[in-house]
C-alpha cells in the first residue's frame, strides 16, 4: 500500500447541495470535520464502554472513558464475544445516534430528498495487536445490497489517529462496478485485491479522526481499516 493522502474535509460544502453531491460524485466519499456534536458521541461512548467494561473487556472507575481493554483481543467467533455485541446491538441509544440532526441534515442534502436511515448499524470493537483481522478491502454493496445510492456513515466514538487503525478510502473506486472478492481475514470475511487500482493510479486516503469527525462513502466505494 502506497502513501495515504489526507481525506478532503467538504465542511464547506455544507450548505450547498449541488457542490455536495458533486464532490461525492468525484470521489466517493465525504469527510467532515466536528460534524457531530461532542456530547453525543461521549453518551454513546460511554454507553458502549460499560458494556465492555460489564464483561471485563475494559477498566471501569475513572478511566472507563478512555477505554483501557484488559485481556484479549477479543473477536467475532470467540466464545463471549457474540453477548458483548448483542448489547450494543440492542442499545437504542446505539440505533437513535443513526438519526443523528447533523447526519440527516447533510444526507438530505447529498441525496436531494429526505433520507431513509437503513437499520444496518454495525458497533465494530476492534482490539489493538490483532491486525491480521483488520478490516479487508470491500465493497458495502456486497453485504448491503438494495439501492447502490446507499451510504455508509463511518464515526469513531472517540478521537481515533491513523495509528489506532481509522478508515482509508481507495478515491474514485466507486465508479468502476463492483470488484471481484476472495475470502480474507477480518469484519466481513471478503477481500478486493486493490493492487491493480493502485497501478492504474488510484490511492488512498485517510486521516486523523478528531471526536465528531465523520466519513460518509457510496456502497461501491473500496474501503478498509488501518491497522490498530
Ligand atoms: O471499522 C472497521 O474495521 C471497518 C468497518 C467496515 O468497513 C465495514 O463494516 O464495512
Amino acid at each position: 500500500m502506497g502513501k495515504i493522502e489526507p481525506f478532503t474535509v467538504s465542511n464547506e460544502l455544507l450548505d450547498d447541495s449541488k457542490k455536495l453531491r458533486e464532490r461525492a460524485e468525484q470521489d466517493g466519499y465525504l469527510f467532515f470535520r466536528g460534524l457531530i456534536d461532542t456530547e453525543s458521541i461521549i453518551n454513546l461512548r460511554r454507553d458502549f464502554l460499560e458494556i465492555c467494561h460489564r464483561h471485563g473487556w475494559a477498566q471501569g472507575g475513572d478511566v472507563l472513558m478512555e477505554g483501557i481493554r484488559i485481556g484479549g483481543p477479543f473477536m467475532e467467533g470467540d466464545a463471549g464475544y457474540w453477548p458483548v455485541l448483542d448489547e450494543f446491538q440492542s442499545l437504542e441509544s446505539f440505533h437513535t445516534f443513526a438519526h443523528h440532526p447533523s447526519i440527516l441534515e447533510m444526507c438530505d442534502k447529498l441525496f436531494g430528498e429526505t433520507t431513509l436511515v437503513h437499520p444496518r448499524n454495525i458497533g465494530r470493537i476492534m482490539f489493538p495487536e490483532n491486525t491480521k483481522y483488520t478490516t479487508p478491502a470491500h465493497q458495502d454493496y456486497i453485504h448491503i445490497r438494495g439501492t447502490e445510492n446507499t451510504y455508509t456513515a463511518w464515526i469513531p466514538l472517540g478521537a481515533c489517529p491513523q495509528h489506532l487503525g481509522g478508515l482509508t478510502v481507495l478515491v474514485g473506486s466507486h465508479r468502476f462496478g463492483i470488484f471481484p472478492v476472495q475470502p480474507a481475514f477480518g469484519a466481513g470475511g471478503l477481500g478486493i485485491d486493490t493492487e491493480p487500482l493502485e497501478s492504474d493510479g488510484l490511492y488512498w486516503a485517510s486521516g486523523d479522526f478528531e471526536i465528531g469527525d465523520a466519513l460518509f462513502f457510496h456502497s461501491h466505494t473500496v474501503h478498509k481499516a488501518l491497522p490498530n
